[in-house]
């Protein structure tokens, strides 16, 4: 079949808009119509060429909700109609890390999703542009700036049907790793201290889930101002500014603020120094940090590891600690129940031609989520 979706042909150039072919989903695979998709920080990351697993050319985009389609050989768990949110993070309940109920980090499918391919090493996208017999790769498992997309059967959340995709898209990646990282990964308890070093997509979500959680003061660090308004609205008590402060006192003024140290630190800016002042303004003996910020391949973060006899913790988080096919239809509930806000985060909507200007947004500092309406 054909499909409309965004393309992204090298490094740091505009998407664009083709008709791209499609397999159909071979067995244990799912076709999927997305009808709705966010655009994330990462894909942007993974666009400027600083991925080391980026692979072009390929589909971006990894936050959509859709209606199956079709179905592969063998698949019993969806059928065409279900609505569904695909995951970069798999669940397939077999794997040692499934198993060990320790982690979300589902091993099954994630070398082949690493190389852009679906998990019998092939793409099912290719494209007359980019030559014949050449594949299109596949993003993160995902590729939701596709209108049509194949997904592994266990890559797919079945979620109810009254929710609606435009806002649910984001619970496909944003919501459910700032809300998750503060339930699952870092089980912040009431009356905690928590930082959150960057406002945007992502950490504002940590923001309503540490209020969620009743977390008490929920400090947010960030650059932009702009920022300020939503964050409060969301739940933060207290704002840090670096450039009002000094850069170099950040973790000196959240010391000050919650006397002695924040309980729990979260990074959702993907920049190794905000990473080491986020460890160092946990408080000693307890104080835990947890990176959610994707770094550019090649960078490492480092801090004296007397922070760490000391008693502050490094954690990290993928997915928010979700397993996607268990939880996102929880999540979906949380939002159907006026448990999360969703619908003031997504500051804007386009159609999928203007997907660019998603991305300009972004890097502008001018939205929080911009979502692609197919
Ligand atoms: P975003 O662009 O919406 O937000 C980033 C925020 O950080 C902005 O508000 C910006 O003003 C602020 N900022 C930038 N540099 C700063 C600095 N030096 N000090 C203070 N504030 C600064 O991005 P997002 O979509 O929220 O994503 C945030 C990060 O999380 C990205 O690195 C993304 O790749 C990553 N991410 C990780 C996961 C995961 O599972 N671990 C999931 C999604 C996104
Ligand atoms: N390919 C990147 C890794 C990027 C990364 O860490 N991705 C997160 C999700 S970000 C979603 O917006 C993740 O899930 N990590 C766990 C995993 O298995 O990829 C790189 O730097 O190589
Ligand atoms: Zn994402």
């Amino acid at each position: 079949m054909k499909t409309r979706a965004a393309v992204a042909w090298k490094a740091e150039a505009p998407l664009t808009i083709e008709t791209v072919d499609l397999e159909g989903p071979k067995a244990g695979e799912v076709l999927v119509e997305i009808m709705a998709t966010g655009v994330c920080h990462t894909d942007a990351y993974t666009l400027s060429g600083l991925d080391s697993e980026g692979k072009f050319p390929a589909i971006l985009g990894h936050e959509g909700a859709g209606i199956v389609r079709d179905i592969g050989a063998g698949v019993t768990t969806v059928q065409p109609g279900d609505h569904v949110i695909p995951l970069y993070t798999p669940e397939c309940r077999q794997c040692k890390s499934c198993l060990s109920q320790r982690t979300n980090l589902c091993t099954a499918i994630r070398a082949t999703q690493g190389q852009g391919l679906m998990p019998d090493g092939t793409s099912r996208f290719s494209c007359v542009e980019a030559g014949s017999n050449k594949p299109v790769f596949h993003y993160m498992g995902c590729s939701t700036f596709s209108n049509f997309t194949v997904l592994p059967e266990i890559a797919i959340a079945k979620v109810r049907e009254d929710a609606p995709f435009d806002k649910i898209c984001y619970i496909g990646c944003g919501v459910t790793t700032g809300v998750g990282a503060v339930v699952f990964t870092a089980k912040v308890w009431p009356g905690a201290n928590v930082v959150v070093f960057g406002l945007g997509g992502i950490g504002l979500n940590v923001i309503q889930g540490a209020r969620m959680v009743g977390a008490d003061k929920i400090i947010g660090v960030d650059l932009n101002p702009s920022k300020v308004a939503v964050a409060k609205q969301f739940g933060m008590t207290d704002y840090i500014n670096p450039d009002e402060v000094g850069r170099d006192k950040v973790v000196q003024a959240i010391v000050d603020l919650t006397g002695g140290g924040a309980d729990f630190s979260f990074e959702c800016i993907g920049n190794i120094h905000t990473m080491r002042q986020a460890l160092e303004c946990c408080h000693r003996g307890w104080g835990t940090s947890i990176i959610i910020g994707v770094a550019p391949s090649g960078q490492e973060i480092s801090t004296r590891p007397f922070q760490l006899v000391t008693g502050r913790n490094w954690r990290g988080t993928a997915f928010g600690g979700a397993r996607g096919r268990t939880d996102v239809p929880r999540i979906v509930d949380w939002y159907m129940e006026g448990k999360i806000n969703i619908n003031d985060l997504i500051t804007h909507t386009m159609p999928l031609d203007q997907i660019n200007h998603a991305f300009d947004l972004m890097h502008k500092g001018e939205s929080i989520r911009s979502v692609v309406i197919y």
